[in-house]
C-alpha cells in the first residue's frame, strides 16, 4: 500500500520514515502551503489532509500534534510550532515555554501531554481521523539530545527519562505519534 504523508517537519518525517513496515510505502507530498486555520489538532489535521490529497490526487495522511501544559491552560496546543513567534526555533519555543511556566509560578515538573491527531485523505473525502496522547512532566532544563521540539524538556515518568533521551525506536513505542500512527497502520490494513 502507497500513501503520502503531508508533513514538511524534519523531525516528524524521521520518526515516521522509523515508522513504516514492509506492507505500507510512504512517500514524500509537497510542501504546499496549506492553511492550518482550525481551533483544535483534529480541526488542523482533517485541513492538512484534505489540502495535500487535492494538491496530490492521492491518499494522504496529515499530523497535527502539540504540547499541552495544565499550568498554562493547556498552551503552547496547537500553537506549539510558532510558540516564539513566526519561524521560532526549537530552542526559542522551549524557551519560551520555561519563561511562561516560571512567570506563572507554575509547580516543578507541571504536568503536560503531548497530542497527535492523524487525518486519513483522499481528495475531497475526509476517510479517517486517529488520536494519540503520552502524558509526561516539564522540567527546568533540557535533557538529552535526541529527538526535536519540546523533547528535551518532556520528562516521561514511566521510564525516568526525556523523550529526548530514548532512542528513536523507544519515543515511537511510547510517543503521542507512535500511537496515533498504530491505529492508522491497522485501519489501512482493514
Ligand atoms: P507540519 O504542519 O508540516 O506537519 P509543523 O511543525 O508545523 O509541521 P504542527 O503544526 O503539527 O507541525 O506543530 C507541531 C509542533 O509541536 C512541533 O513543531 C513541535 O514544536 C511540537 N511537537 C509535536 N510533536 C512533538 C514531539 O514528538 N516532540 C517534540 N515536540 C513535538
Amino acid at each position: 500500500m502507497v500513501i503520502r504523508r503531508a508533513t514538511s517537519n524534519p523531525g516528524k518525517l524521521a520518526e515516521f520514515r522509523l515508522a513504516a513496515s514492509p506492507d505500507l510505502e510512504i512517500l514524500p507530498a509537497g510542501p504546499f502551503d496549506c492553511p492550518e486555520t482550525g481551533s483544535t489538532f483534529e480541526e488542523n489535521a482533517v485541513q492538512k489532509a484534505l489540502c495535500y490529497a487535492a494538491h496530490t490526487q492521492d491518499l494522504v495522511f496529515a499530523d497535527d500534534s502539540g504540547l499541552e501544559v495544565d499550568a498554562l491552560r493547556g498552551e503552547p496546543g496547537i500553537h506549539s510550532a510558532r510558540y516564539a513567534g513566526p519561524g521560532a526555533s526549537d530552542e526559542q519555543n522551549r524557551a519560551r515555554l520555561l519563561d511562561n511556566l516560571r512567570a506563572a509560578g507554575a509547580p516543578p515538573r507541571p504536568a503536560a501531554r503531548f497530542v497527535c491527531v492523524i487525518a486519513v485523505a483522499l481528495p475531497g473525502r475526509l476517510l479517517a481521523t486517529f488520536h494519540g496522547v503520552a502524558e509526561g512532566e516539564i522540567l527546568d532544563a533540557p535533557r538529552g539530545a535526541g529527538g526535536f521540539g519540546y523533547d528535551p524538556l518532556f520528562y516521561f515518568p514511566s521510564l525516568g527519562r526525556t523523550f529526548a533521551e530514548l532512542s528513536g525506536e523507544e519515543k515511537l513505542a511510547w510517543s503521542h505519534r507512535g500511537r496515533a500512527f498504530r491505529q492508522m497502520l491497522t485501519w489501512l490494513r482493514r
